[in-house]
């Protein structure tokens, strides 16, 4: 394969790749895909051992989907779509690891993907226009582009508590999940943290454990997620409606089958609107914010009815009056945080050998070698589990050592947080492109990480077919795009108090990291673009580049 420039063989060197991607979850996946399609020579380096990023990482028993799994896998081959049968509407982690590995497989791409290379330096050339990228184990090479798919969720968190390092007993955080199985069988297990990863794994533990105890700092509004088997007939049907079910895929706004509702709160008679929380509380996964009444994530009143209805699902649930209360919310509304969907998690809390410590009454003061010390004293455990999230949005880029022109660094560009165009480039940093990173939308996240990469793939063939080889977002767009998301943060439904402002990570500026105008306006602004020449960026030939063809 060329180099997209065409050079002659006496010209100056040519990068190894015209693409390098990293990082191998299904961004990168389908960005490597798409390059190769397109005739780019590209190639994958992905720190871990095994492709599937979020879902190689995060293999902790109870890691599931809470997208359907036929509206999260790819939409871009009809015999794929059809070839592959979830198992379940909302598919485990060993499953999605499968469907991942099988997509790499199947295209042919394990070939053009390097493994166990966690990216540490990424330093432009401006004279070449290249990318020299290093990892962990000293190799190096060099692309014309490079593409960071490298996730938001992808830098797990540990929380600064004094003595952690001293605990003697095993010791795992969520994210970050190895690839032997853990034993819980007679072991004291602790979870800290309940969040959409803590509520996943508490039940499974539980199952297993001599005792687990959940250390809870805030409880979420949880719903049930009414997973199930994909019987025979829905099987059916989806391979009969891919046509149908990928034109709403490929243009619902937040990427879901799911349909909004007609009607609000104050439409229905109390009896009438209590019959619709039933079926939202039975209905699956997001349809709870996407097909609920209209008014229910903007109107407090609205919003306070369905939390009343949680609550009161839960006294029902809890036996123990005294634990119920503290697993229901006081300090957010439903919707103000990503809401987690749960699988017999109130239920959990009934067995005799789980207990609940609620640190805002009893803080953690610290770590012993033999447990978790609060007020009370200090609790023995065998193994700790750490579900405490993650570096939302700009963890990963800012650890990958990245360096644009004139030496200036991406930690140094994004001090005060990220700024961009589409989420996918920033100023100074020519041919750089981050799909699925920051500033996306909130909602399923392989659409709209999708609709980025076939943005960034058209991209490429466009400078391509106009003998350019270098590409940089004009200041004055990244500008306007970051003033559009700095506006989008006071619409949001989402309170500062939700990770999406990265304020669970002590000293992180306190910037919206979504998009809250979602796919619509991705797309608005991906139209302007094609439309106006992509006068938004600035494009060149780099200095030792030959001529373009005539
Ligand atoms: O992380 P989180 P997560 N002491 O940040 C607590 C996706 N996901 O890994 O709320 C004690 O939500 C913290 O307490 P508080 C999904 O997008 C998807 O659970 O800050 N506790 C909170 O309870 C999700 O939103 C699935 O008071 C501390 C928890 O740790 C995202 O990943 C499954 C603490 C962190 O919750 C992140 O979820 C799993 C401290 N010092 C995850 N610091 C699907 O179903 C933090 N906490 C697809």
């Amino acid at each position: 394969m060329t180099s997209p420039t065409g050079r002659a063989p006496d010209g100056p060197r040519p990068p190894d790749v015209d693409v390098l991607v990293v990082g191998a979850g299904i961004t990168g996946i389908y960005q490597l895909y798409r390059a190769r399609e397109a005739g780019f020579s590209a190639q994958l380096w992905e720190a871990g051992e095994g492709v599937g990023g979020t879902w190689y990482w995060n293999r902790y028993p109870g890691a599931r989907f809470d997208s359907e799994s036929y509206t999260y896998g790819y939409l871009f081959s009809e015999e794929l779509f059809r070839e592959w049968r979830w198992c379940e509407h909302f598919a485990e982690q060993p499953e999605i690891e499968r469907y991942l590995n099988h997509v790499v497989d199947r295209f042919d791409l394990r070939r053009h993907i390097r493994l166990g290379a966690a990216v540490t330096a990424a330093v432009y050339d401006e004279p070449s226009g290249t990318w020299t990228v290093t990892a962990g184990d000293g190799r190096t090479t060099s692309a014309r582009f490079l593409v960071a798919a490298t996730g938001v969720l992808s830098v797990p968190y540990f929380p600064d508590v004094s003595g952690r390092q001293d605990f003697g007993g095993e010791s795992y955080h969520t994210g970050l999940w190895p690839t032997t199985p853990v034993d819980f069988r007679g072991k004291r297990v602790a979870v800290i943290g309940t969040g959409s990863s803590g509520v996943q794994i508490i039940p499974l533990i539980a199952d297993e454990a001599a005792s687990l105890t959940v250390y809870q700092r805030t409880p979420n509004w949880c719903t049930p997620l009414n997973n199930g088997p994909v019987t025979p007939e829905e099987q059916a049907h989806l391979q009969e409606d891919f046509e149908a079910i990928k034109e709403i895929l490929d243009t619902s706004p937040a990427g879901f089958l799911h349909q909004p509702y007609d009607r609000a709160s104050t439409d229905d008679p109390p009896a009438e609107r209590r019959a619709f929380f039933e079926k939202m509380w039975r209905s699956p996964g997001f349809s709870k914010l996407i097909s609920h009444y209209t008014d229910v994530l903007f109107d407090e009143g609205a919003n306070a009815q369905w939390c009343e209805f949680i609550a009161e699902k839960v006294r029902d649930i809890v036996a123990d009056p005294a634990m119920a209360e503290k697993l229901i919310p006081r300090d957010h509304r439903f919707g103000e945080k990503r809401p987690p969907f749960v699988t017999e998690y109130y239920e959990t809390f009934n067995k005799p050998n789980v207990s609940l410590v609620d640190l805002q009454e009893t803080p953690i003061l610290g770590m012993t070698a033999a447990g978790i010390e609060t007020a009370d004293g200090v609790r023995p455990f065998d193994l700790v589990v750490w579900a405490t999230g993650f570096d939302f949005g700009t963890g990963a880029l800012l650890r990958m050592g990245i360096v644009g022109r004139g030496g200036l660094s991406l930690a140094e560009h994004w001090s005060e947080g990220p700024k961009t165009f589409l989420g996918i480039q920033t100023a100074d940093f020519p041919n750089l492109f981050f799909p699925g990173g920051p500033h996306a939308a909130a909602g399923n996240n392989p659409r709209y990480n999708g609709d980025q990469v076939d943005f960034v793939t058209d991209t490429l063939v466009y400078l391509r077919a106009r003998g350019y080889d270098a590409i940089e977002v004009e200041p004055a767009a990244e500008q306007r795009w970051t003033a559009m998301i700095d506006r989008g943060a006071a619409k949001s439904t989402f309170g500062e108090i939700s990770y999406y402002f990265g304020t669970n990570i002590p000293g992180k500026p306190k910037k919206y990291l979504l998009n809250s105008g979602g796919r619509p306006k991705l797309f608005a602004m991906i139209d302007e673009v094609v439309t106006n020449h992509y006068e938004a960026f600035r494009m060149s030939r780099s200095a030792d580049s030959p001529p373009p063809p005539a």
